[in-house]
Parts: structure tokens; C-alpha cells; sequence
């Protein structure tokens, strides 16, 4: 069966990275302007309301560039608004439990950082997981420590959904991530530190073929 991922960058969000007054509805506009097809909202500091207003204008903007939008934890607000997917933390209400509510209705990522939440994952029925961080990141220990591209290599060689590298990529290293079996890589800073963000874009979709 092929995979209904049809997506090899995907971009999560964190507005407070973005530099030079730019909102985050512009710096996601910018994103879809270059090629970007799949965003993943991940506004952690926002209350219930906040995020679900946020959530509504993704929607809107994914929309209106034929992308995905993937929520960030909340199942409720995903449903809410129509969102393509749920990407849940290892924290998050577990993938088997959003099925068994959703069936095929909504796709779910999970994030990992292992081989048995990775295989957890898949079991679980998720319909890709990322796994980082591989690299180290701008914020160091915030994300855990790495994995490198041994555990990637290892991951992606043991499970059949696909598995996307995440944590410190960079334009020059989707390469060897892909190399070490990724199928796609999932980024914050490379893409929203950009001075030009759909620029940027269309150079990582080229590096991601
Ligand atoms: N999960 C693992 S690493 C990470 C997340 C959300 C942060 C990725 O950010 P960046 O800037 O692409 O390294």
C-alpha cells in the first residue's frame, strides 16, 4: 500500500523564533509561497482558546495553498478545525486511543526519540513519526539528547511507516539523513531564521528530492 504521506519537508512551528517583527500567519504564508506542503502547529505556550484561534487561521492558509495542517498535541482542537492530522508528544493522549475515535478520519504523527517509542508508535497506528533530535540544537538540551544517524539509520530500518529526521537539520545535511533512512526531515530554525523564508523553502524541497 502506498503511503498517504505525500510530503518530505514539514515545517513546525515556533513563533518565537522569528526574527524581524514578522508574524507567524506571514512567516507560514512565506513558507507555503515556496513550496512547503505540510505545517505542523506547535505553539506550546498558548491556552486552549488562543491556539484554537491560531489553529483556524492555519487552516484557512493551509488551505488556500492545498497543504496539510498538523496540530501539535491536541486532538480536540485538530478536530476543531478540520486539521489534516495530530502530532502527539510522547506525553500526548496515546496514537491507539485516537484511532480508536478517528479510524482513518485524521492522520497522526507521533514524535519520538527511540526505537521502542518509535515501534510503539507504529503500533499504535500513527502514520509517521519524527525522530530527533538527531543533531544537536540552537537549544541544546531542550529537546533531549541526540540520537545521531546511527539511531535514525536503525529506526527507519526496523519500522514501515515513514520516519522523519528532526533536531538541528540544515539544508546541507538532509542529505545524509535521507542517506541514514529518513524519508522526509522536519525543521523549525533552518526555515524560520531565514531572511527569506519561501526562498529558503524552495532550496530544502530541491535538497529533499
Ligand atoms: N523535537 C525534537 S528536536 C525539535 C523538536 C520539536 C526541535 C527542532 O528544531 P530545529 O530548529 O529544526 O532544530
Amino acid at each position: 500500500m502506498r503511503s498517504k504521506i505525500d510530503f518530505r519537508l514539514y515545517l513546525v512551528t515556533d513563533r518565537k523564533q522569528l526574527t524581524g517583527n514578522r508574524s507567524l500567519t506571514i512567516a507560514v504564508r512565506q513558507a507555503l509561497k515556496g513550496g512547503v506542503k505540510a505545517v505542523q502547529l506547535r505553539e506550546k505556550d498558548l491556552g486552549t482558546r488562543g491556539l484554537l484561534k491560531l489553529a483556524h487561521k492555519m487552516r484557512e492558509l493551509t488551505h488556500g495553498f492545498n497543504a496539510r495542517l498538523f496540530i501539535n498535541d491536541r486532538f480536540d482542537v485538530a478536530l476543531a478545525v478540520g486539521a489534516d492530522g495530530v502530532h502527539l508528544t510522547q506525553n500526548s493522549i496515546p496514537a491507539e486511543a485516537v484511532r480508536s475515535v478517528v479510524r482513518k478520519k485524521i492522520m497522526i504523527g507521533v514524535s519520538t526519540h527511540s526505537l521502542k517509542e518509535a515501534k510503539n508508535a507504529e503500533k499504535g497506528g500513527a502514520d509517521f513519526i519524527t525522530l530527533g533530535p538527531v543533531y544537536r540544537t540552537a537549544s541544546k538540551l531542550k529537546y533531549g539528547v541526540p540520537v545521531g544517524l546511527d539511531t535514525l539509520n536503525k529506526v527507519s530500518g526496523q519500522i514501515k511507516i515513514p520516519v522523519f529526521a528532526i533536531g538541528g537539520i540544515k539544508d546541507r545535511r538532509i542529505a545524509e539523513a535521507q542517506k541514514a533512512g529518513a524519508f522526509g526531515v522536519a525543521m523549525i530554525s533552518e526555515i524560520f531564521g531565514a531572511s527569506n523564508i519561501s526562498g529558503k523553502v524552495k532550496e530544502l524541497i530541491g535538497a529533499c528530492l
